[in-house]
C-alpha cells in the first residue's frame, strides 16, 4: 500500500459537483490525516489568459501533449474511451504536430510507416525521448485497439513529418495504461487507469473508488510495479531535473511525487491534494512548474450531456518540491468553449490545452 506523507496547507471542502458514490471515499481509510491541500477557490468562476484561441482543425480531442524543446508539440487526437464520447466514431486516431512557435499554429497529421495497422489506432497518452547519442526522438504512443493495451514505438522523421513505427509493446503489467513517461529508447514508467478489464470490474473499481491502480516500469529486459494504491493513475511525467517521478491521480484528486532510483524502482516522497479531478501533467523546461489540465466534474465527462457539457481547468503548480508548493488557477472554462481540458503544456510563454475528445487552445501567456 502507497503511504501518504503529507503537509497541511489550508483545509478544503469535498467537491460539491461530484455525485455521493465519488465522494464515497474508501481512501479515507489509508490516508493520513493532514495530505498537504491547497485552498484555491470553490468558485465556478470563468478565468482566462489574453488571446486564447482555438487550434484550427482539432475537433476531435488532444487528449495528450508533449513538446520538444525546440516548440514541436506532438498531440494525440481521436481517443475513443469507454464511457466518454468520441465525435468521429467511423475515424481512427491521429498522431498531430504543431509548431507552438508560430503565430497561429496549425496542426498537421503526422504520417504512419506503412505496415501498422492505422484502422484500429487509438492513441492515448504519449512521451517523447530525445536520445543525447544521435539527437533521434522517439515518440512513445499508448494505444487502445479494441480494449486492450499497446504501447507503440516510433521514430519520429522531421523532414517527411512522419512516424517511423519500431514496435509494439504488450505486456501483463501493462493491462490498462493511460499515460507513460519515456525514460529511454526503449524503456518507460506507464500508469494504470484500471485494474479489472471486464466491464463489471471497471465499474466497480470506478464508483466503490477502489485503490487498485499502479505504475509500472518497463524496459526489455526488466518490468515491474514501482508504485501501488492509486484510484485511477492518470498523467506521469519526470521532473525537469529528471530526479523525481510526477504522478496524477484522477479520483485520488491528488499528485505524488516520487524519487527515483538507480535500479528505477520509485520511492514516494510526498502526496499533493490538489482537490481536483487531474488529468495529464507537464513540465515547464525552464522553471520546473508542473502543469496541469483537471475535469471539474467527473459525473458530467462519464455521463455526456451536450446541453451541459463538462468543463475545463488548467493550473500551475510552482515549487513542488519545496514545503510551500503555490498553485494558481490559469484557465477555467464551463464547457461553453473547452469542454473536459485533459492536458496543458507551456513553451516560451505560450500555453497550449487540449482536451480528451473536444477542441484544442493555445493562449499567450505573457
Ligand atoms: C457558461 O458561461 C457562459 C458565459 O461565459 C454562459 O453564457 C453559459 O450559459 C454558461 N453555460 C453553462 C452550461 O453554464
Ligand atoms: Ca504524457
Ligand atoms: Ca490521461
Amino acid at each position: 500500500m502507497r503511504s501518504h506523507t503529507s503537509l497541511a496547507l489550508g483545509n478544503c471542502q469535498p467537491k460539491q459537483s461530484l455525485p455521493l458514490v465519488y465522494r464515497f471515499h474508501f481512501m479515507a481509510f489509508f490516508s493520513s490525516f493532514n495530505r498537504q491541500t491547497f485552498n484555491i477557490s470553490r468558485e465556478y468562476e470563468q478565468l482566462e489568459p489574453p488571446n486564447c484561441r482555438f487550434i484550427e482543425g482539432i475537433e476531435t480531442g488532444a487528449e495528450d501533449i508533449d513538446i520538444l524543446p525546440n516548440g514541436l508539440a506532438f498531440m494525440s487526437s481521436g481517443l475513443k474511451y469507454p464511457g466518454a464520447p468520441y465525435f468521429a466514431p467511423d475515424e481512427h486516431g491521429k498522431m498531430l504536430l504543431l509548431d507552438v512557435n508560430e503565430e497561429e499554429p496549425k496542426p498537421v497529421v503526422l504520417g504512419i510507416s506503412s505496415g501498422f495497422d492505422i484502422d484500429s489506432f487509438n492513441p492515448h497518452g504519449i512521451s517523447v525521448y530525445i536520445d543525447d547519442k544521435d539527437d533521434s526522438v522517439y515518440v512513445f504512443v499508448v494505444n487502445h485497439p479494441k480494449v486492450s493495451t499497446t504501447v507503440e514505438l516510433f521514430k519520429f522523421q522531421e523532414e517527411e513529418k512522419s512516424l517511423l513505427h519500431l514496435k509494439t509493446i504488450e505486456h501483463e503489467l501493462l493491462q490498462s495504461v493511460n499515460d507513460i513517461a519515456a525514460v529511454g529508447p526503449e524503456s518507460f514508467y506507464a500508469t494504470n487507469d484500471h485494474y479489472f478489464l471486464n466491464s463489471l470490474g471497471r465499474v466497480a473499481e470506478l464508483y466503490l473508488n477502489l485503490p487498485l491502480e499502479n505504475v509500472v516500469y518497463y524496459s526489455p529486459t526488466e518490468v515491474k510495479e514501482v508504485a501501488t494504491g492509486f484510484n485511477f493513475a492518470n498523467g506521469i511525467i519526470m521532473s525537469h531535473d529528471k530526479k523525481y517521478v510526477y504522478v496524477a491521480s484522477l479520483f485520488d484528486n491528488s499528485i505524488s511525487v516520487f524519487e527515483k532510483h538507480a535500479n528505477w524502482s520509485l520511492s514516494q516522497v510526498k502526496d499533493l491534494q490538489i482537490d481536483k479531478l487531474v488529468d495529464n501533467l507537464c513540465i515547464d523546461p525552464t522553471t520546473g512548474d508542473v502543469w496541469m489540465a483537471c475535469h471539474i466534474d467527473g459525473w458530467q465527462l462519464f455521463n455526456y450531456n451536450p446541453k451541459n457539457p463538462p468543463g475545463s481547468e488548467v493550473l500551475r503548480l510552482q515549487n513542488i518540491l519545496s514545503e510551500n508548493p503555490v498553485l494558481t488557477q490559469v484557465y477555467v472554462n464551463n464547457g461553453s468553449k473547452l469542454q473536459a481540458s485533459s492536458v496543458a503544456c507551456v513553451h516560451d510563454g505560450r500555453l497550449v490545452v487540449g482536451s480528451v475528445f473536444h477542441k484544442a487552445i493555445y493562449c499567450d501567456l505573457e
